[in-house]
């Protein structure tokens, strides 16, 4: 009864924040290397959070944030990262971006890694969206700066 019960709540709650994920993409890696980042601009309709991610391909996935501190550029993880409304939030190399850690194989140029997006709405509702992310080096990346 109670699974009953949260089901039709959850079906009387408002339209879920649509977030348009674009240009995903994971940088490609070298045989021992056991971490990359993965980059992509998220768009959402309405304000939400991105509050978390995996991928088969990794055994853990983090949101990390890079920034200078006293000019040295530093990674720190985040716990959450604001989709305001209609606005495009950019994860790039130099910013806020997934990290891939304890990667299972090298991830080559050509190959696609599924990432899973968590993102929770302003009412703490909480969805998936998976995309397929293109493995690129990052050189190619950097040219269409
Ligand atoms: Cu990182």
């Amino acid at each position: 009864m109670k699974k009953l019960l949260s089901l039709l709540l959850l079906a009387a709650l408002p339209a879920l924040a649509q977030v348009t994920v674009g240009e995903p993409w994971v940088r490609a890696t070298v045989a021992a290397q056991k971490a990359t980042g993965a980059f992509m601009t998220l768009t959402s309709t309405q304000g939400a959070k991105l509050v978390g991610a995996s991928s088969p391909a990794a055994g853990v996935v983090e949101m990390h944030e890079m920034k200078m501190v006293d000019d040295v550029m530093r990674m720190r993880e985040v716990t959450a990262l604001e989709l305001p409304a209609g606005k495009a939030v950019k994860l790039s190399p130099g910013g806020y971006h997934l990290m891939l850690l304890d990667l299972k194989q090298p991830l080559k140029e050509g190959a696609t890694v599924p990432l899973t997006l968590e993102i929770e709405n302003a009412q703490k509702v909480r969805s998936k969206i998976v995309v397929d992310a293109p493995v690129k080096p990052l050189n190619t990346a950097a040219m269409h700066h």
